[in-house]
């Protein structure tokens, strides 16, 4: 009994407190995507729900018809089978509709890639290089202000202040909120792949290359991402901390952050 109250316990606290706190980081048991922190974010969440309505009327309707055929013609209930073959308008019906379901997934679709590609005037840039394993930042505008950021090691992980083990690092990349930022992603060995979910970016980093995506984070926070290309070895221990500020607190951040570097 106990051990059933507890289980639940562990189920249902989570949902309950889950909003209590802004979610920059996912959950135990946690249902659905992580809460968005950028306009991307949140059209792709969009895009995700409104594909999920779809995909839940589909499944239901072909499975009713399923159902229908097998109960309806089975060879009991229907022991002498009708020869029609073809049905003029019934197929153009079943060819234009799921047409139509298509464009209507891939118009949106299309609109929202272009608008996740790249931001027409950045306010500021941000260069990200991918190592094995850990993440290089630069900020081309700030005086080439440039530091690594590392994985805090499990031992060293101090909850008091709210660390977190595998996604905590040794120096945070410290962001404005309300302002467009470029990224620009690279690497310097392998294939690694800059991953913040409540920003909606996802982009490989390949050696030789600059790919370009951007975010405009909308609330102030810590959010976390991980390399999501396979790397070697360390691939699970290169997280990625963000810091959004207000742009007084990041000015002001990059004025100490400047006399350190
Ligand atoms: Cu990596």
């Amino acid at each position: 009994m106990l051990k059933i109250t507890a289980l639940l316990s562990s189920f249902i606290l989570p949902f309950l407190f889950s909003n209590s706190v802004f979610a920059q980081h996912s959950k135990p048991y946690q249902m659905g995507l992580m809460e968005p922190a950028t306009p991307v974010a949140e059209r792709l969440i969009e895009f995700h729900n409104m594909l999920m309505y779809l995909i839940t009327f589909i499944v239901l309707f072909v499975m009713g018809l399923m159902i229908y055929v097998f109960i309806r013609f089975n060879a009991k209930a229907n022991p002498v089978p009708s020869k029609t073959t073809h049905n003029t308008p019934l197929e153009i019906v079943w060819t234009l509709i799921p047409t139509l379901i298509l464009l209507a997934i891939a118009f949106p679709s299309f609109k929202l890639l272009y608008y996740m590609d790249r931001i027409a005037e950045p306010e500021m840039t941000l260069k990200v290089t991918g190592y094995q394993w850990y993440w290089g930042y630069e900020y081309p505008d700030h005086d080439g202000l440039s530091f690594d950021s590392r994985m805090i090691p499990d031992e060293e992980i101090d909850t008091s202040k709210g660390q977190l083990r595998n996604l905590s690092t040794d120096n945070v990349v410290v962001l404005p909120i309300d302002t467009d930022i470029q990224i620009l992603v690279t690497a310097a060995d392998v294939i690694h792949a800059l991953a913040v979910p409540a920003f909606g970016i996802k982009t490989d980093a390949v050696p030789g290359r600059l790919t370009e995506t951007w975010v405009r984070i909308t609330k102030p926070g810590t959010y976390y991402g991980q390399c999501s290309e396979l790397c070697g070895s360390r691939h699970a221990y290169m997280p990625i901390e963000v810091k959004a500020v207000p742009k007084e607190e990041f000015e002001a951040w990059l004025i100490e952050a400047k006399k350190n570097n």
